[in-house]
């Protein structure tokens, strides 16, 4: 199989952690190699995006993190992701599993902070050119049953305190994302149970990779 880049999109709680093992369990089946798989996720995945993803979690109260600069953290932690870990990989060959892209910037700094989609669109093109996935796999929870878990994961994030309102406008820019993107997406409904979730899944990547 060539290499690819599959990530893996979807609101807090919709369970994209629990996903990625089924993910990495049918690449094994279609006859990848352990080894040639790559898990990261994002923001995060190398020491400096690490360090941002702290920065862009952390609810100080000395100062506001303004809107454009949190979209503007975000590209600068992908950058380095893409350039010096995904990118080398899928020249190597590798199957990358990625936890988050883009998809979550348009769906939470554009959806749900309202930056517009041509800003986004702009720092995307000055950051990455035309990089994109191969396929987005999105974990499609209700909100309110995707904060409920989170909630029940521990505390909540600066992020995760936003109100219902701004999940439920990122979850129709994924909803939109989707819709403009049939040839590149898999939709999972992710309110159900772990095995109804994980088999719906699996039944929808195995399909996919049939026919790549
Ligand atoms: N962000 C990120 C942006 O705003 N813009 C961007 O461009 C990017 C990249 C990242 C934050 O940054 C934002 C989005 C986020 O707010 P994060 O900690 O990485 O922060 O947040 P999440 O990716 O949302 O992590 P979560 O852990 O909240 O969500 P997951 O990974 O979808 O959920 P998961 O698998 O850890 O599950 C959460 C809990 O629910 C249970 C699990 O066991 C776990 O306890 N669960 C289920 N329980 C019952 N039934 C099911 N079907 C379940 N699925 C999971």
């Amino acid at each position: 199989m060539k290499s690819m880049f599959v990530v893996i999109e979807g609101l807090e709680g919709a369970g994209k952690t629990t996903a990625r093992e089924q993910v990495k369990s049918i690449f094994l089946e279609f006859g990848v190699e352990p080894s040639d798989i790559k898990d990261v996720r994002e923001p995060g995945g190398t020491p400096l995006s690490e360090t941002l993803r702290n920065i862009i979690k952390d609810d100080r109260d000395d100062e506001t993190l303004v809107d454009v600069s949190e979209l503007m953290l975000f590209y600068v932690a992908r950058t380095q992701l893409v350039v010096n870990v995904i990118q080398p990989h899928l020249r190597a060959g590798c199957i990358v599993i990625g936890d988050r892209h883009d998809w979550s910037t348009i769906a939470y700094q554009g959806g749900g902070r309202g930056v517009p989609k041509e800003k986004i669109s702009l720092l995307k093109s000055i950051a990455i050119d035309d990089f994109e996935p191969d396929l987005y796999i999105f974990m499609d929870v209700d909100p309110v049953v995707g904060l409920e878990r989170a909630r029940g994961r521990g505390a909540l994030d600066r992020i995760e305190k936003m109100d219902l309102s701004f999940f439920i406008r990122a979850r129709e820019s994924f909803l939109e994302l989707v819709k403009e993107n049939p040839r590149k997406s898999i939709t999972v409904d992710a309110n159900g149970s772990l095995d109804a979730v994980s088999s719906e899944l699996k039944i929808k990547l195995r399909e996919f990779l049939k026919h790549v």
